[in-house]
């Protein structure tokens, strides 16, 4: 078999092509309907935490537009739309009452999905705690795992004869590194004893619900669950023994950290350095309540880091080097395609054969707030589209079990802490009108799906002429 990008392209006809979104970021109306306030809703009405004082009491108003998107994602030809849902608004008090209004909303979203064809793909938890639980110590408090587990099983009650994919949590590195070592995303707390507490609890209650799905949810191949984490490959900047330290302490806190105690029942060697006193081992059986069997690894991917010893970065003693010479995003990361097919590649050699979907991947770059035009001309996201798909393709060549892609994101949307000022959408979003009009980005994703990914071996470039 040859990994070489230049392998003509072709995807088999089961793989899996989606979009994602999550519900703080698209759907707006965030009490509607008996819903309870999330940490988000909290979070954004902290003066100083959200670019703008952006907030996502709008956003997409994907809660009540979610029908005319569904229209989107069917001429789009997604085989699978993965979304997550909001915690408050079933349970308002984060445990307890169920309301009945938020789990019908998701009820009549997830048969409207089925009817039309695309697989619903759920995410139970893409950052937006009740802010009831959060008063009680949220992601520190050891009930959150039954929490969990309890609105787990209302889902899965309800929705488990038909959703056939599920996801425990969103990037679980994210949740605590922003939410708790550098507070930059909700709770928005600064402590590395809270962040090391928190990344047990919430392995824990992963470990729960997926304990609660095989109990609830008959065996199925196509009743499914996972995790999704967000791999950032890391590349020494020289190959110094301190450089070479430093990338082995990052790649073990950013990317081992939840899948070593999810994949394998143990923690990487170098936490203990990086996180210093604030370090607990785990006890054995919060590690067999990590470790359990999962039917896929979802992976987000958006770029790598090179990196350099660095003993003044608090507490990894390490930060990554800018490639000046490279194409960076509107987020400012470095567009490194050959990342993502070293990313598969090494999930394949550490953990082994368990099917891998790339739940996340997409770039922000320049759109403007309004357009006329029927698609937008974005040469630089087609571009990163196209680059990685040829990455996931070259990994495929290379034996490793990857079996879907889901671009970041269906809409435009509030992009956490930067607000409204970044655009990941395949769909433009014009948030005065509430108008979506099609990217050239998503016209090419289009016809990569009805081609099979065949249309990236044409040189011609982007297709300009919409959705078919
Ligand atoms: C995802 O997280 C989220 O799941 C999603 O909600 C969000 O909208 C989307 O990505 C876009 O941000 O600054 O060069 O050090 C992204 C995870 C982890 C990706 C940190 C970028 C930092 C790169 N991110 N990483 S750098």
């Amino acid at each position: 078999m040859s990994s070489s990008i230049f392998t003509p392209v072709e995807f088999p006809v089961d793989f899996l092509w989606g979009a994602a979104t999550a519900a703080y970021q698209v759907e707006g109306s965030p009490l509607a309907d008996g819903a309870g306030v999330s940490s988000w809703h909290r979070f954004v009405r902290t003066p100083g935490r959200v670019r703008d004082g952006d907030t996502g009491d709008v956003a997409c108003d994907h809660y009540r537009r979610w029908p005319e998107d569904l229209q989107w994602m069917r001429r789009i030809g997604l085989g699978s739309y993965r979304f997550s849902i909001s915690w408050s608004r079933i349970l308002p008090e984060g445990r307890g009452r169920v309301n009945p209004a938020g789990l019908a909303h998701y009820e009549r979203k997830v048969d409207a999905l089925l009817e039309a064809g695309i697989q619903p793909n759920i995410t139970l938890y893409h950052w937006d705690l009740p802010a009831a639980l959060d008063d009680r110590g949220g992601w520190l408090n050891p009930d959150i795992a039954d929490w969990f587990a309890d609105y787990a099983s209302v889902l899965f009650k309800a929705l488990g004869d038909r959703v056939p994919m599920w996801a425990t949590l969103n990037e679980p590195w994210v949740i605590t590194d922003g939410g708790f070592l550098h507070g930059t995303l909700a709770p928005g707390h600064r402590s590395a004893y809270e962040a090391a507490i928190a990344a047990r609890q919430l392995m824990r209650a992963h470990g729960r619900a997926v304990q609660a799905f095989r109990a609830l949810v008959p065996a199925a191949p196509d009743r499914r669950i996972g995790l999704v984490v967000n791999i950032e490959p890391k590349y020494p900047a020289s190959h110094g023994a301190a450089d070479l330290a430093a990338t082995a302490r990052a790649d073990a806190y950013m990317n081992r950290q939840y899948l070593d105690p999810a994949l394998r029942g143990t923690t990487p060697a170098e936490l203990p350095e990086v996180f210093g006193e604030a370090w607990v081992d785990w006890p054995a059986e919060e590690l067999a309540l990590a470790h359990q069997p999962l039917d896929f690894i979802g992976i987000n991917y958006y770029t790598r880091a090179v990196v350099r010893d660095d003993p003044a970065a608090w507490p990894l003693r390490a930060s990554a080097v800018r490639q000046t010479q490279a194409t960076h995003t509107e987020t400012a990361w470095e567009v490194y395609p050959p990342g993502l097919t070293d990313t598969l590649l090494w999930f394949k050699q550490h953990y082994g054969d368990l099917p891998i979907y790339i739940t996340e991947n997409g770039s922000a770059f320049y759109d403007p707030p309004s357009v006329e035009a029927p698609v937008l001309d974005d040469p630089l996201r087609t571009d990163y589209l196209r680059r990685h798909l040829r990455a996931v393709h070259a990994a495929r060549e290379a034996g490793v079990n990857v079996r879907g892609y889901y671009a970041w994101s269906l809409l435009d949307n509030l992009e956490w802490a930067l607000g409204y000022s970044k655009r990941f959408g395949l769909l433009h979003v014009n948030y005065a009108t509430q108008k979506r009009t099609p990217k050239a980005t998503c016209a090419l994703y289009s016809q990569v799906i009805s081609t099979r990914g065949r249309c990236l071996n044409d040189t011609a470039s982007a297709p300009t002429d919409g959705l078919p």
